[in-house]
């Protein structure tokens, strides 16, 4: 038997696969993790013992995350790109705002990415997120430099792509990895929808260092995940909206109905997108709602 420290890159029917120098090797996870309740995620860094001739062992243990993101369930994460088309299906600005919510509150960097700018305009996309101040990208098939420019940007990193079904994750990582070879899938022309073509989380080690991870997309309809913070702590999600918050009336307000509310008037003045000031109160409403049993931080178990 050998011991190892190695990164698990998939998880299938109860087997992890670690990454070690002598290859995949397929384990199972200790009883004491699921006695503990805990799952093993994609991106955790694992302590095994296998057999180097059977490429079989087992995980001991894990050391503890830097992050731990529910959907996609992936832990250890730098960089989240959000992918998003201009059309089919159509951009969700709430989801992308609480997809960019849900990666500062976890310490990731959200990032971006405007796909099939062949079939509509990334224009007023593009405008939004660059005022707010995220790296934007935009990809098409037929644009080259696109994909160049993002795969120039994730070394280093783990970096791990989300978004609605049938944006394109999995044809702009193959543009940029096309020895991967992964399976896409048209877009329901009749429902405007994807058809969730990849089924699970994988990571796969990038050449110059760094890791990136294909995920199952999600519908607009189903996409249900919680921020699970405290209302007042919303606006800490929202960083575009910090040079605006200090002028208002009541110090400690919150932004909604207030009076004399300095972000209300940058909204007004156009110098906050509306879309963002809408996802904010709306993320603001679901806070309210959230039980305190639901908020116990899954994130680190
Ligand atoms: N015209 C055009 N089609 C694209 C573009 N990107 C992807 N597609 C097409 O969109 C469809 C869906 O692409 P996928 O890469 O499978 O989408 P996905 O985001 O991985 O979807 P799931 O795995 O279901 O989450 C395929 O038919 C692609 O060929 C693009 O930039 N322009
Ligand atoms: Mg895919
Ligand atoms: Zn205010």
């Amino acid at each position: 038997m050998k011991t190892a420290q190695g990164r698990i890159l998939k998880g299938i029917g109860g087997f992890y696969y670690v990454e070690t120098e002598d290859g995949l090797v397929e384990c199972r996870a200790r009883g004491h993790f699921r006695n503990d309740d805990m799952t093993l995620l994609v991106g955790d860094m694992a302590e095994i013992e296998y057999d180097a001739d059977k490429m079989k062992g087992v995980v001991n243990a894990i050391e503890e995350r830097k992050n731990a993101l529910v959907r996609p369930a992936v832990s250890n994460v730098d960089k989240l790109y959000i992918v998003c088309s201009t059309v089919l299906p159509q951009p969700n600005l709430f989801n992308i705002d609480k997809l960019i919510a849900i990666a500062l509150h976890n310490n990731i960097e959200p990032v971006l990415v405007i796909s099939k700018t062949d079939l509509g305009k990334a224009h007023s996309l593009r405008e939004i997120y660059q005022k707010a101040g995220f790296s934007v990208y935009e990809t098409n098939p037929d644009d080259k430099s696109g994909a160049e420019q993002i795969k120039n940007s994730l070394s280093d990193k783990i970096s791990v792509f989300t978004g609605n079904s049938g944006v394109g994750k999995s044809t702009l990582i193959n543009a940029m990895f096309p020895e991967l070879l992964l399976k896409t899938g048209e877009v329901s022309l009749k429902l405007s929808r994807g058809r969730h073509t990849t089924r699970h989380v994988e990571l796969f080690p990038i050449e110059n260092g760094g890791y990136l991870a294909d995920t199952p997309g999600f519908s607009s309809i189903d996409f249900e995940q919680n921020l699970e913070i405290e209302k007042d702590e919303v606006i800490s999600c929202f960083p575009d909206f910090a040079p605006y918050i200090s002028d208002c009336r009541f110090p400690d307000c919150l932004h909604i109905g207030e009076r004399d509310c300095s972000l209300k008037k940058a909204v007004e003045n156009g110098e906050i997108s509306p879309s963002r000031y809408e996802s904010y109160v709306a993320l603001c409403k679901e806070a309210e709602k959230i039980k305190p049993w639901e908020k116990q931080g899954r994130s680190k178990k």
